[in-house]
Order: structure tokens, then C-alpha cells, then sequence
């Protein structure tokens, strides 16, 4: 459950704000920390975004003057990061996830708030706006904006921050099709499209700007594709060699997993990537498969049927080897 009121009250008592979100950030993170500025902004609130990452190219069209979604700075920033009166945390809950920023937050006077839809927060902060029931980080931030406001009528949603908390929802849900879309997402996104948003334009600017590079590099992962356990695992890895054939980046990996999950049968995928120093490896599930618990006996985390996590100084032959095994447990249904 959100507490409205009290995040009524925190953005009332404060003046200045930093948002921040997740390393490699996404759709949700970013258009979540967009909207909030550009509604508070409308309040008289001086309002800052820093990320520890460089916003990825696929989400460069939401900050086009590039001026918006800084990237962390420590000479520029460090000082600011102490004496703001509020720091605002999107899209995630884990300090490790703020990278270069981590310490800088934490050590932080700033009362630091977490708005997110993700389990098991680290207790850092001093609020949290968290409820897993929501499908994204986007529609919990339409929810505190559309409660502020109901009580100030003189400020309102417009059809640029209608169109960031879109996208947010939309990338979050996979365009409105994973398990937690329900009808309260559907009636936030009629509201939104009553502000003028886009869909074609919207979904276009995020999923129609491949790369050639990135689709030769999605048809040679795919003509590798391998199977195991009955064709209900499908797994896919890409090796640095690829990427340079193909001239791109793990980045452009994203949403890869989309292809063996849409085979009949297929209740698990697992992406791997290799990077300089290990691996990056992106797990997805069907029903009641917990494949974040797969991800955590790697350190890392995420969704039950979405999660992810890299690993540092392995062999890939051996850690695809290893994954594989590992996977078979939480397959059994
Ligand atoms: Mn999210």
C-alpha cells in the first residue's frame, strides 16, 4: 500500500530533490524519474536527475536537448548530493544498484525516499513507497502525482509527462502483457492518452530504432540457440566476438529473451553475454518458475519471472555449463 499522505507531505516539506535509478537504466526507470521532475517542476521544486549510467540509446529520444538525464559527475556532483533536502530513489531499492553514487547517497543528509515495485528493499531510506503489485515503477509514481494533484487542481499531468509515464508503463509491461498489467494499468494509460500521448509514435521511438548490427547479432544468437531439459529451457549466448562482428553491445542484448520465451513449450530462457570480465546473464520464466531465486545463487536478483545478474572473473564455456545445471531444479512443475 502507498502512503499518499505521507508522500504528499515529504514533497511539501522539501524544496530541492535528486532522482535517481538503477545502473543500465530502463524505460520505467527513466521515464518514472522524467515525469516526477517535470511534475514537480510545476510546483516550484528545483529538481536534479543524476544516474550513475549513461542513458542507453534506445531511451535517448526522452532527454533530446541531452541536458536532462545527467550522468554522475562525483567532482560536480558529490557536493550537491549532501546538501540537497530530498533524494529520490526510482526503480529499484538496493544501494549496490546506485554504483558510483552508492556511498555518496547513503552518506547523504538528504531524507532519501525509494519509489519502487520490486521485493525486499534494503533498509537505507528513510520512506518507502514500495507495492509489488504494481506493474512498473511508472504507474506508482501516476499514483503519488495523481493524488498531489486531486489536493493542488492549479498543477496537472500534460502530454509530455503523460507520454514519460507511457513509456515507463509500456516498457515495464512488455506494451501491457506481463502477469501484473491489470485493469487499474489499463485505466491509468486511458487517462494518459487523454493528455495527447502517442502509442505509435511511442512505441516506435523505443522498440523501431534497431541497429542492422543488432539484428544480424539477434539472428546469430538465435541460429545458436540451444535446448535442454524436454525443450523447456532455451538458452542463448553472446560472445564478444559477436558483438564485434556485428559492432554492438551488451545493451543492444535487450529484450533478446523475448524470442525463445514466444516458443511453444519453452518455460525458461537464459541470455548470456559475454563481457570483458565475466558475464551478464538475463534469466525469464513462465507461471510459477522462480527464476530470481536461479539469479540470487548468482548474487543477483529481479523478478520471479524476470531477473538478472553478472558474474566476474569465470570462463564462459563453464558458467553457461554451470547455469544450465543449475536451472534444472526450478523447472520441475
Ligand atoms: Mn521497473
Amino acid at each position: 500500500m502507498l502512503n499518499l499522505q505521507l508522500f504528499q507531505k515529504i514533497i511539501s516539506e522539501n524544496n530541492s530533490f535528486i532522482l535517481t535509478t538503477h545502473v543500465n537504466p530502463d524505460g520505467d526507470g527513466l521515464g518514472s524519474e522524467l515525469a516526477m521532475k517535470h511534475f514537480l517542476q510545476k510546483m516550484g521544486k528545483s529538481i536534479s536527475i543524476l544516474n550513475h549510467s549513461e542513458t542507453p540509446k534506445q531511451y535517448d529520444f526522452l532527454d533530446k536537448t541531452n541536458s536532462e538525464l545527467l550522468c554522475f559527475d562525483e567532482k560536480r556532483d558529490a557536493t550537491k548530493i549532501s546538501s540537497v533536502d530530498c533524494i529520490m530513489i526510482l526503480d529499484t531499492n538496493q544501494g549496490n544498484r546506485l554504483r558510483s553514487m552508492e556511498q555518496f547517497v547513503k552518506n547523504s543528509s538528504a531524507t532519501k525516499v525509494i519509489v519502487d515495485h520490486h521485493l525486499e528493499p534494503e533498509m537505507f531510506a528513510d520512506e518507502y513507497f514500495i507495492d509489488d503489485g504494481f506493474s512498473s515503477t511508472g504507474e506508482i509514481v501516476f499514483n503519488l502525482l495523481d493524488a498531489i494533484r486531486e489536493e493542488k487542481t492549479d498543477v496537472n499531468f500534460d502530454k509530455q509527462i503523460a507520454t514519460e509515464l507511457y513509456i515507463a508503463i509500456m516498457t515495464d509491461t512488455g506494451s501491457f502483457r506481463f502477469p501484473r498489467t491489470n485493469i487499474e494499468t489499463h485505466l491509468i494509460i486511458a487517462e494518459l492518452l487523454s493528455y495527447g500521448v502517442d502509442p505509435t509514435e511511442a512505441f516506435a521511438n523505443v522498440y523501431e530504432r534497431w541497429s542492422k548490427g543488432r539484428m544480424i547479432l539477434l539472428g546469430k544468437a538465435l541460429d545458436e540457440m540451444k535446448f535442454a531439459f524436454d525443450n523447456k529451457l532455451a538458452y542463448i549466448v553472446c560472445t564478444k566476438k559477436m558483438f564485434e562482428e556485428t559492432q554492438t553491445n551488451v545493451e543492444e542484448t535487450d529484450s533478446f529473451t523475448t524470442f525463445p520465451m514466444s516458443i511453444e513449450g519453452v518455460l525458461g530462457a537464459v541470455l548470456i553475454n559475454e563481457l570483458d570480465n565475466g558475464v551478464k546473464i538475463s534469466f525469464r520464466s513462465k507461471g510459477n518458475i522462480p527464476f530470481n531465486e536461479l539469479a540470487k545463487e548468482y548474487n543477483g536478483g529481479g523478478h520471479k519471472n524476470a531477473a538478472g545478474t553478472r558474474v566476474h572473473n569465470v570462463q564462459l564455456n563453464e558458467i553457461v555449463k554451470d547455469v544450465i545445471a543449475k536451472a534444472e531444479k526450478y523447472l520441475k512443475v
